[in-house]
């Protein structure tokens, strides 16, 4: 079964929005494998972004997935990573629809509540970055 990272950002955890957005997983059908509360360090922080690592706003990006704690989780489902792609909707609010994640919840490009991985080897990639160390196995 296809396995997928999904985040709640820092803007995600303050608005109080967790439970919102693992529940339109959890009612969709998928599986909540492990999940964790945490302030992620800048290490990881970079690393999770490293594709964007030379892009104009890669410093403040960093700088707000360390700013509070976020909601890492590991969810489980049948091509789970590209329908959780169109639940998160568009990163730009301009094209994220109504009805998606991003759609009805977020208004800006930056702080966008939710991560979600855009492939499998992304999937695999993330997983093992934040669920890296033993104790946070399940
Ligand atoms: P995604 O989160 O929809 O996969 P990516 O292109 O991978 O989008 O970008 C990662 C994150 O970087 C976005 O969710 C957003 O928070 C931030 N980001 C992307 N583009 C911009 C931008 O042009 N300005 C500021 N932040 C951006």
């Amino acid at each position: 079964m296809e396995k997928t990272f999904l985040m709640v950002k820092p803007d995600g955890v303050k608005r109080g929005l967790i439970g919102e957005i693992i529940s339109r997983f959890e009612t969709k059908g998928y599986t909540l494998n492990r999940l964790e509360l945490l302030t992620p360090s800048v290490e990881v922080a970079q690393s999770h972004y490293a594709e964007h690592k030379e892009k104009p706003f890669f410093g403040e990006l960093v700088e707000f997935l360390t700013s509070g704690p976020v909601v890492a989780m590991e969810w489980e489902g049948e091509n789970i990573v590209a329908v959780s792609r169109l639940m998160i909707g568009k990163t730009n609010p301009l094209d994220a629809q109504p009805g998606t994640i991003r759609g009805d919840l977020a208004s800006t490009m930056s702080q966008n509540v939710i991560h979600g991985s855009d492939s499998v080897e992304s999937a695999e990639r993330e997983l093992s970055l934040w669920f890296a160390t033993e104790a946070s196995h399940v």
